[in-house]
């Protein structure tokens, strides 16, 4: 059998830029109706409340209050099983295929310009981390928005631990490559393994989270578990999930979405109703679990915290 390699540039469409053509809003739908009956089993809200994780005992932890909401948050049972994680599957129903991840042992490695290279096992890390519990709104580039109430710790501690050189310019960050326990990575025209970055400015400022938890409980696997970033400023696929390896790097490292469409899914990715997705508006997203649309806000309403990050940035694409 022949299997041919597409280059990047021979993708179809249809497989190059997913995620906005899986969206589809009977998903939602569909899955808040099934969920009543899987509570009446006893299997709601989270399947990855079945998992017994050694590191429960540090949950909930207490909550930051220097970050509001301007809704309410989204119930859990919509958020754990309506994802985005193509590891898994492109439609937004990968809960279940997500368990089959196996998130101990589970060990984060940083490495790259820094003082202080390490392996660390998860559960020492979230030990020595400072765990607090902030409310963060999320906003997919494909319109659809929640809020969660994420526990984790600034990603500026975990760089601290590291040291980063002055010659460090940019954070990479790479989620774990296992095809058998992931299907999707077998999928071989999408450039495995999901990989993010963010300036090392970016990285420092407080709103950016390594997140290890959620709604007062370890983090479930739909979620990205056991360590995901959350960067709730830009579109939600700078925040990468599952994440095995951080690097402090002098050049500005490609992400998974920019590889396949730099034009659509750019470096940046930071929030701006006023620039559209080059197939559809940005200007109003649909919040899980509610109906109708409300306005986007610039920077995703994390302006007071993030706007100084990109003074006299006005030659880059901001907002692609
Ligand atoms: N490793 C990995 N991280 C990922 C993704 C993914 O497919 N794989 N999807 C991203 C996208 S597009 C979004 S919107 C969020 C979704 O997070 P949620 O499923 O917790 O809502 O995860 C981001 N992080
Ligand atoms: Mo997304």
């Amino acid at each position: 059998m022949l299997i041919r390699r597409r280059k990047g540039w021979e993708i179809a469409e249809s497989q190059a830029t997913p995620e906005h053509l899986f969206f589809k809003r009977r998903d939602v739908l569909k899955a808040a109706a099934i969920l009543p009956a899987l509570a009446a089993l006893g299997v709601a809200p989270s399947l990855a409340d079945a998992f017994d994780d050694p590191s429960r005992a540090l949950y909930p932890a207490k909550r930051n209050e220097n970050f509001v909401l301007d809704r309410e948050v989204t119930p859990e049972r919509i958020t754990a099983h309506y994802n985005n994680f193509y590891e898994f599957g492109m439609s937004k129903t990968i809960a279940e295929a997500a368990e089959s991840l196996k998130t101990r042992p589970w060990t984060l490695k940083i490495d790259g310009l820094v003082e202080t290279p390490q392996d660390i096992a998860i559960d020492d890390l979230l030990k020595a981390m400072p765990l607090e519990e902030r409310l963060y709104r999320h906003r997919c580039v494909e319109t659809w928005a929640m809020a969660v109430p994420w526990t984790g710790f600034p990603l500026a501690a975990l760089l601290a631990r590291a040291k980063p050189l002055g010659s460090a310019k940019y954070v990479r960050m790479e989620t774990f490559l296992d095809r058998t326990t992931a299907p999707g990575q077998r999928q071989f025209w999408y450039p495995w393994p999901y990989v993010e970055g963010l300036t090392i400015e970016e990285a420092g400022n407080d709103l950016a989270f390594m997140v290890t938890g959620a709604y007062g409980k370890p983090l479930g696997k739909s979620y990205g578990a056991p360590l995901r970033l959350a960067v709730p400023w830009k579109y939600g696929f700078k925040s990468i999930k599952s994440i095995t390896r951080v690097s402090l790097v002098a050049e500005r490292p490609t992400s998974f979405w920019e590889h396949l469409q730099a034009s659509e899914y750019g470096f940046w990715a930071n929030v701006n109703p006023a620039v559209p997705h080059p197939r559809w508006s940005q200007a109003t997203e649909e919040v899980l679990g509610t109906s109708g649309r409300r306005p986007t806000q610039i920077y995703n309403g994390y302006g007071e915290f993030v706007a100084g990050l990109y003074t006299s940035m006005e030659k880059e694409p901001l907002f692609m």
